[in-house]
């Protein structure tokens, strides 16, 4: 039994060196290879996107044209012309018959195989180009051993086996394999993107044909370039970030659209605008603010609104004439005003004469005051036969005529006479 099982291992490695080489890719392409794969009349992938019979097939043509379709697999098979018994079996299979073959007839069944292989691959149609999305390729069940046929006038790269896709992942148009596995987590391990002028890169390793796009540089043309049109950025650009090295200036946000773009944040929108600012003005890059009356625009920022300090020179009001004293407030003015005046309750802004007369004799108008005439400022008085206004003050008062005469003649009588006034020497005079 040991003997068997050591002329196995012998022949098979023998067999495939000679005659069945096993799968060969494109070095380029090898990264990407996943499997081989049993394919059916129900197909394993969705699409044949062509059948090569000018013997140029390769599978990276296979992999370009299911990447330019959007795809995310790509396999080849050869259509074999012939049926599958006249080939009978995969390279493999003759392999294994030979193995278990006498020993005599070794040498004559490796011939057979080889015309047999050579028929095969003579009769070949042409070589498949499958192209898909479904994840479950493998639903058919995988022949690992089983891709052995040559590509199509290109021995150097095997395209699937009878009934056998030799399957690769896809990058999409602009990535490109990233480090590891072809497939990760079912999905192709496309994790890399190249910039160039002209897409598609090299699937395998970035490479660009024709140089690398605005804001690129590097072999694989995936390194930021602030030096060139500032990195494709509208404001900013910072080669230190990995990812969206694009930001923007005040006043502008990333667009939900591009992230290279800015557009302006609307701060009225977002209610982030001052809080002093009364109407929020959305302004591109900024905003500004419409205020009250009473205030103005502040002038450092112009987003806020200010008290105007009406009470500053030049602001309008008329000190001493209608606004005694200005007195300013937040979003106004008022006044205080001299004696004899009051704030005109209407305007609040205006001092205006108070009319003593309409109030109450004692609290507005003097006790001694007979009729009351407003002045402005003041008041003055209208006094009785017998009494004079003493205009010594504002405030008008009657004082008695004879009361002030009697007793100045007294005192008049008293200095010239040398003794004490009688009675009947009382001498009746009018003050004027
Ligand atoms: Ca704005
Ligand atoms: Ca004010
Ligand atoms: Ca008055």
């Amino acid at each position: 039994m040991a003997v068997v099982a050591l002329r196995v291992l012998i022949f098979t490695g023998l067999l495939n060196f000679i005659i069945c080489e096993g799968l060969k890719h494109d070095p380029d392409f090898e990264d990407q290879y996943i499997g081989c794969y049993t394919d059916n009349s129900s197909r394993a992938l969705e699409s044949i996107v062509y059948k090569d019979r000018t013997g140029t097939n390769s599978n990276g043509r296979c992999i370009r044209e299911c990447s330019f379709r959007g795809f995310m697999f790509a396999a080849t098979e050869p259509d074999l012309r012939i049926p599958i018994a006249e080939c009978s079996r995969t390279c493999a299979d003759h392999a294994a018959r030979i193995l278990f073959s006498k020993p005599t007839h070794l040498n004559a069944g490796v011939l057979r195989t080889q015309k047999r292989s050579r028929k095969c691959e003579r009769a070949n149609a042409g070589d498949e180009c499958h192209c898909g999305n479904n994840y479950n390729y493998d639903r058919h069940g995988s022949k690992p051993d089983h891709c052995t046929l040559g590509c199509q006038g290109n021995t150097a790269e095997t395209c699937g086996g009878d009934w056998r896709l030799q399957l690769y992942s896809v990058c999409p148009i602009g990535k490109y394999k990233g480090a590891g596995e072809a497939v990760i987590d079912d999905k192709p391990n496309c994790e890399s993107e190249c910039h160039c002028n002209k897409l598609p890169c090299f699937y395998f390793n970035g490479t660009c044909t024709d140089g690398c796009a605005t804001g690129w540089k590097e072999h694989a043309c995936n390194q930021i370039d602030c030096n060139h049109e500032n990195g494709g950025c509208k404001h900013r650009c910072e080669e230190d970030k990995d990812d969206e090295w694009c930001s923007c200036l005040e006043g502008f946000k990333i667009s939900t659209d591009d992230w290279k773009k800015c557009v302006d944040i609307n701060e009225c929108e977002d209610k982030t605008h001052h809080e002093d600012c009364h109407t929020c003005v959305n302004t591109e890059g900024s905003y500004t603010c419409e205020c009250r009356n009473g205030y103005e625009l502040d002038p450092i920022t112009e987003q806020k609104c200010i008290d105007i300090n009406e009470c500053e020179e030049g602001k309008g009001i008329v000190n001493e004439q209608d606004c005694h004293t200005c007195v300013n407030t937040i979003g106004s003015y008022t006044c205080e005003c001299n004696q004899y005046y009051e704030i005109d309750p209407d305007t609040n802004k205006t001092c205006i004469d108070i009319n003593e007369c309409a109030g109450k004799r004692g609290d507005d108008f003097h006790q001694d005051c007979h009729e009351c005439i407003n002045e402005n400022p003041g008041y003055r008085c209208k006094c009785n036969n017998g009494f004079r206004e003493d205009i010594s003050i504002n405030e008008g008062n009657c004082i008695d005529i004879n009361e002030m005469g009697k007793y100045f003649i007294e005192v008049f009588k008293y200095v010239i006479s040398g003794f004490a006034p009688q009675k009947n020497a009382i001498i009746e005079m009018t003050y004027n």
